[in-house]
């Protein structure tokens, strides 16, 4: 049980982000960084509705409240939160550490905002009905759970299809996407690029696979903010999900094996971070040692893994020339007469921003051209990918000399991996401020 004075993480079982904060949470307050400890508090309707919208302007999961009441929004503001407060155990390397710490920034973004794309896709393409597989009905109880908790089950399930039906029109995404089939659409997932996103994701899970068979975590044998970031995509929405979780298993099991141990339950096989292994000494004594790989903590002077620099190169490969454009497409939007200084912006991840849909659809002005694995298509650009690049941006400016050429040597071996320490520069033009969980456009920034 939590302690007096403690956290709560507003947050669904079933919610692509949560699985990144509650497991972060968990690792924390096991390893005894996170005295109070957390409740983990299913953010129902009534929650939503009630507590965190108006505390933070957003209706998205998860949110933290601190012990103070201090109110935080976004996944990365609550591990930077808890870091600050909570530095022991850390899970980012920090300066000193620069290489392996970018590594994890890149890793962090592209699992929260590139393999978004095949979370969702895994989650909606099998619940139509009259498809084989369907996993519609287990969808249907994990949305109920939140929509109408003091249901009985069949009735929480009746809840969640009505909704499905009247947010997403689940009957008929081909012919009227909305909800989240339009979401997929809008970030560039159409017929066109749909198995070029699908070959993205098989590589990237390949090379997680053989990352995995040699080292226990991205970093060695202790977590990082990179298997936190992991754990957005591959928990909720393929792992525990009943389609995609038995695919997982059957051609991932080693990947399957991490989100056990990453996610600190149900996992004695896999091995988790706060566990020991024993041999016998000569009187059948217990001798333990860490259960995890590299001697149970990160890898010494600052190395990167060999294992995980292919998955930093897909980053480089497929997502930074979209984030690099939509820096442009952004900044391009900002200093237009369409767009007044210091006015919100869209910040969502999926989907659209209610209210910017004309901008953010069609040949909107935050939209894009971009290709995926040779296949062309347009997607929606969000203010929250500048808003977390300049996260990265900050990490850069605080690596000293020496941290930046060791950097640069790892980011050489990349395609354009170079212009990554440009990254403060090419920001110059949309600077985000966040306020809860709205951002704003700033005054830019002269980069003479
Ligand atoms: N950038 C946010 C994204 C949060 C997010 O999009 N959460 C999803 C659930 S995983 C949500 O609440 N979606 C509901 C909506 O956008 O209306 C974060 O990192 O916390």
């Amino acid at each position: 049980m939590p302690g007096p004075g403690h956290y709560r993480h507003y947050s669904w079982e079933h919610s692509y982000f949560s699985g990144k904060t509650r497991s972060y949470l968990r690792y924390k307050q096991r390893m005894g960084g996170l005295e109070t400890g957390f409740e983990d508090v299913l953010a129902t309707q009534d929650l939503i509705m009630g507590l965190l919208i108006p505390r933070s302007g957003s209706n998205t999961v998860p949110q933290l409240e601190a012990p103070d009441g201090t109110w935080i929004q976004d996944t990365a503001e609550i591990i930077d939160f808890c870091e600050s407060a909570h530095p022991s155990p850390p899970v980012l390397p920090g300066p000193s550490r620069p290489r392996q710490d970018l590594a994890s920034y890149l890793v962090e973004l592209l699992a929260d905002e590139w393999m978004v794309v095949h979370g969702f896709w895994e989650r909606w393409h099998f619940s139509l009905e009259g498809d084989w597989p369907c996993h519609l009905r287990f969808n249907e109880q994990q949305w109920g759970a939140i929509l109408n908790p003091n249901a009985d089950g069949e009735a929480r399930r009746a809840s969640a299809g009505q909704f499905f039906e009247l947010a997403f029109g689940i009957s008929q995404p081909h012919t009227d996407p909305r909800g989240v089939y339009a979401g997929l659409l809008q970030l560039g997932c159409d017929a066109n690029t749909e198995s070029a996103w699908e070959a993205s994701s098989l590589r990237i899970l390949k090379r997680l696979e053989e990352h995995f068979s040699v080292h226990d975590f991205t970093l060695g044998g202790l977590p990082a903010l990179g298997d936190f970031g992991l754990m957005a995509p591959l928990y909720a929405h393929l792992f525990r999900d009943a389609v995609p979780g038995g695919a997982l298993a059957l051609h991932f099991p080693l990947v399957t094996e991490w989100v056990e141990r990453t996610n600190g339950n149900n996992a004695l096989n896999a091995r988790t971070y706060d566990q020991k292994l024993y041999s016998l000494d000569e009187n059948s004594k217990l001798v333990p040692r860490p259960a995890t790989s590299d001697g149970g903590a990160w890898l010494d002077a600052d190395k990167v893994p060999a294992t995980l620099l292919p998955l930093l190169a897909i980053f480089f490969e497929e997502m930074w020339p979209v984030l690099r454009d939509s820096i442009r497409t952004l900044s391009a939007y900002i200093a237009s007469d369409a767009h007044v200084a210091g006015a919100e912006l869209p910040g969502k991840t999926f989907t659209a921003s209610p209210g910017f849909e004309h901008l953010q659809t069609g040949e909107g002005a935050l939209t894009q051209d971009f290709q995926i694995g040779g296949s062309s298509g347009r997607r929606m650009v969000t203010a929250y990918h500048a808003w977390r690049l300049q996260r990265v941006a900050r990490a850069l400016n605080s690596y000293d000399t020496q941290g930046r050429e060791a950097v640069a040597d790892m980011l050489s071996t990349f395609p354009d991996g170079l212009e990554l320490l440009e990254l403060d520069g090419m920001l110059g033009g949309c600077p985000i401020r966040k306020e809860g969980g709205q951002l704003f456009s700033q005054a830019p920034r002269s980069t003479t």
